[in-house]
């Protein structure tokens, strides 16, 4: 084991914690599923959109807590939580693309933390770095920029073997960048412009939230902004849906109840060039995809239920009549054409059971050590493999995903083959499935200094399936 990914006793406990990987070594907890809740019996709340605590000309101030809270998940159930802003889920933050924003961090959590903002070109000091912490009782503030075209992002902890728990135990929220060329789509916009944060859990006796890096496989409470199994009143109009997969492990694989299509318009970093028409989302730890859904299709009283392959997430409950002046265009967005790329990288995904670690080219993550320099401004070609498809000799494969901070890119290939037409816009995330190499072309802009890239499935990023490059000019 590295001195740097394992230098803590109580970090190496943890990381052996973590590496249990299907073994509950005799401690197995007590299961308090979602199916002993009745499904679609509270609501979905929407979280609150943060106010500025101050404005100047192009710059708007933020402030926030990092704090533990209590939340209500299931129905009549007290659960501790880790929180922004004591909201299970984070305050949303909705910005205008090119104004800048403040955000100030007060560390009340009785540990270290920090914040990443996921999806964000954001300068170094400002990214998250997994070392780069706020003390307990001290104060940060990250400087986001917003140059970058509208799109759903989100911030979420990113503290070095500690980011599953963190966000497993709830700090994640969105942070919602409007492109200035958005508002001439005419697409649903203001209550009709809904984020929906995907997430699981498994919950003990009591209603807390168990935390078993071990097993991320046995959360099969299913939630959408921090409630189990709600119903969401919707009009029979259009809606456009941001959906977040916030957790810390879960592939989430969605599609409606009733077999119809939804309308893809949007991937991780913003629109895609047209709208895709789909049944079915796959959105690993960290993906978003947008989606416009037009309940004005169904007779009032329609329940749509939105099912994951595990059971339903969502209900959505068609109650009123509504106008409807929106519209999904033909075309979206403009893809500017990729530049010629300045460099081919491989890099190889793999679990290391016998040593628990996990891993990439073979090396767990130093933060000592720089595993790659890349030219601000420059264009690149990654080629990121899943070699996971015998794990420790188990004949059983496991899917990572792959997260890089700062560049956005776009996916070339999958073992050759094209991308899904849902996978044509720029992203920051994508799911890598056991033996599967996929190809993205990344651009690497505005910043200098040390980025981590990661596999996104937290508990795996936590034991060292992480790496960072340097920007240089
Ligand atoms: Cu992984």
């Amino acid at each position: 084991m590295t001195r740097g990914l394992l230098g803590e006793p109580e970090q190496q406990a943890q990381a052996q914690n973590m590496m249990r990987m299907h073994d509950h070594g005799g401690r197995v907890p007590a299961v308090r599923t979602g199916a002993s809740v009745a499904p679609f019996s509270v609501a979905m709340p929407l979280p609150p959109v943060l106010a500025p605590v101050a404005t100047l000309p192009g710059i708007d101030f933020y402030r926030l807590s990092i704090q533990p809270s209590t939340t209500e998940i299931l129905p009549g159930v007290s659960t501790p939580v880790l929180t922004y802003g004591g909201q299970f889920t984070a305050p949303t933050i909705r910005v205008r693309q090119g104004r800048r924003a403040l955000v100030t961090f007060d560390n009340k959590l009785g540990h270290e933390a920090n914040v990443h903002l996921h999806g964000g070109r954001v300068p170094a000091a400002s990214d998250g770095y997994p070392m780069d912490l706020i003390a307990n009782g001290k104060s940060k503030t990250y400087d986001y920029p917003n140059n970058q075209a509208g799109a759903t992002l989100w911030y979420h902890d990113h503290t070095h073997h500690m980011e599953a728990e963190h966000v497993y135990r709830g700090m994640h929220g969105f942070y919602l960048v409007e492109g200035t060329d958005e508002q001439q789509l005419g697409l649903p916009s203001g209550a009709y412009d809904v984020p929906i944060l995907l997430r699981d859990a498994l919950f003990d006796d009591q209603g807390g939230l168990v935390f078993d890096p071990a097993d991320p496989y046995n959360r099969p409470t299913l939630m959408a902004n921090g409630k189990s199994q709600p119903y969401f009143k919707v009009a029979a109009r259009k809606y456009r849906l941001r959906l977040l997969n916030g957790s810390a492990h879960r592939i989430f694989e969605l599609s409606l109840g009733n077999g119809a299509q939804m309308t893809q318009i949007a991937t991780d970093c913003g629109l895609l060039p047209a709208p895709v028409p789909t049944n079915k989302l796959v959105l690993s730890s960290g993906e978003r995809a947008e989606v416009v859904i037009d309940f004005g299709a169904y007779p009032l009283g329609t329940q749509v239920t939105l099912e994951d392959v595990s059971g339903p997430v969502l209900r959505f409950d068609v109650e009123r009549r509504a106008l409807d002046r929106s519209r999904v265009p033909d075309r979206l967005r403009a893809m500017v054409p990729l530049a010629a790329a300045t460099q081919t990288r491989q890099l190889t995904l793999s679990l290391d059971p016998v040593n628990i670690q996990a891993l990439i080219n073979n090396q767990a993550f130093d933060p000592n050590r720089v595993d790659m320099q890349v030219r601000r401004g420059s264009s690149e070609v990654w080629e990121v493999t899943n070699s996971d498809t015998n794990v420790g000799g188990s004949g059983f494969g496991v899917p990572h995903n792959f997260h890089t901070h700062l560049a956005q890119f776009r996916i070339l290939d999958r073992d050759g083959k094209a991308p899904l037409p849902g996978e044509a816009g720029w992203k920051d995330t994508v799911l890598i499935q056991p033996g599967e190499t996929v190809r993205f072309q990344a651009s690497f802009a505005d910043y200098l200094g040390r980025y981590v890239y990661h596999c996104h499935m937290l508990e795996h990023s936590a034991i060292g399936m992480m790496g960072q490059m340097e920007i240089v000019s």
